[in-house]
């Protein structure tokens, strides 16, 4: 099964359940605000790398579906708080207006709270998992999302604004910014199936270049695509004078960057076809391209 297939056999109930949690009450509710940053077109692409390991590894998807919320929970409210004046102070997002300015700023501020207790709530709530499988899946979220992973990284960004850093420092900075999550996403799931400690090892060196070459094209997206591409404003980071690949090597080196990165992902992919079925993870390669 390819990709496009297996996400439009899970695609509606993963829909469903991800809004599950948020039911659509009265104007007093947090509700609207955050089913309206869950709604309007994210790629699920954290959620659908679980979903798809879990059944490259045997495993039901279904099983997997409370770490996929939780994760989608966290990514997006860290997406409605990057926006927010105080950080990125971006006006939109996916093309539309960003969640402080669809709403206002204190409700997106709350959105995202609201979001990020909600992925630690839905793991811990989650009886078809052991205790200790629960327990360990929120220590690492925690991890991946806190003060050592993904604040860290968005720490580092606001901090280097203005200055130049070395690559290994933005490199540091991607790793926890982008990473931690991408590499919850494609390491915690190995905890709910049958594998060994080189297949566990493996997925950590795909996941850390996986993880690299999504930030690399995000940041080459944002030099060579047009806003209605992004959409948003595109140039932000120039105006910011934020450290990106491009910015500290150059567009080709970059372009050059990113193609290591993704043969790095591929070497690691035909390594790992002895143990697992890698069709559905390799198409994830596809969404790379710039
Ligand atoms: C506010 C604590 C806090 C953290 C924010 C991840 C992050 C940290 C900010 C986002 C900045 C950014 C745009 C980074 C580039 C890589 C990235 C995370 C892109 C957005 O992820 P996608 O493409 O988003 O998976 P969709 O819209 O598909 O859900």
């Amino acid at each position: 099964m390819n990709l496009q297939d297996f996400r439009r056999s899970y695609a509606a109930a993963f829909e469903e359940a991800l809004l599950e949690e948020f039911p659509e009450q009265d104007a007093t509710s947090i509700h609207p605000s955050i089913r309206y940053s869950l709604t309007n077109g994210g790629k699920r692409l954290r959620p659908f790398f679980i979903l798809a390991l879990v059944q490259a590894f045997g495993g039901d998807p279904k099983s997997a579906f409370s770490l996929a919320k939780a994760i989608e929970y966290i990514h997006c409210y860290s997406l409605i708080h990057d926006d927010l004046p105080a950080m990125d102070d971006d006006d939109y997002r996916r093309g539309k207006p960003s969640n402080h300015k669809a709403f206002d700023e204190a409700t997106a501020i709350l959105a995202g709270d609201a979001l990020q207790a909600k992925a630690f709530e839905v793991i811990s709530q989650d009886t078809d998992l052991a205790a200790e499988s629960r327990v360990s899946l929120l220590a690492q979220l925690a991890k991946a999302a806190g003060d050592q992973g993904m604040v860290a990284g968005q720490m580092k960004d606001i901090i280097y604004e203005g200055q130049k850093v070395s690559l290994a420092q933005l490199k540091a900075l991607y790793d926890q910014k982008t990473g931690a999550l991408i590499r919850f996403s494609l390491q915690a799931p190995l905890g709910l199936v049958q594998v060994s400690d080189q297949t566990k090892l493996e997925m950590a060196s795909f996941a850390q270049a996986y993880a690299l070459a999504f930030q690399i094209q995000n940041d080459l997206q944002e030099v060579l695509w047009t806003d209605e591409e992004r959409g948003k404003h595109t140039h932000s980071d120039q105006e910011l004078e934020k450290n990106t690949y491009p910015a500290l090597l150059g567009l080709e080196a970059a372009q050059e960057a990113l193609r290591g990165e993704i043969k790095r992902c591929e070497e690691i992919l035909s390594r790992l076809e002895e143990v697992m079925d890698t069709t559905l993870i390799r198409d994830f390669l596809d969404y790379l391209k710039v």
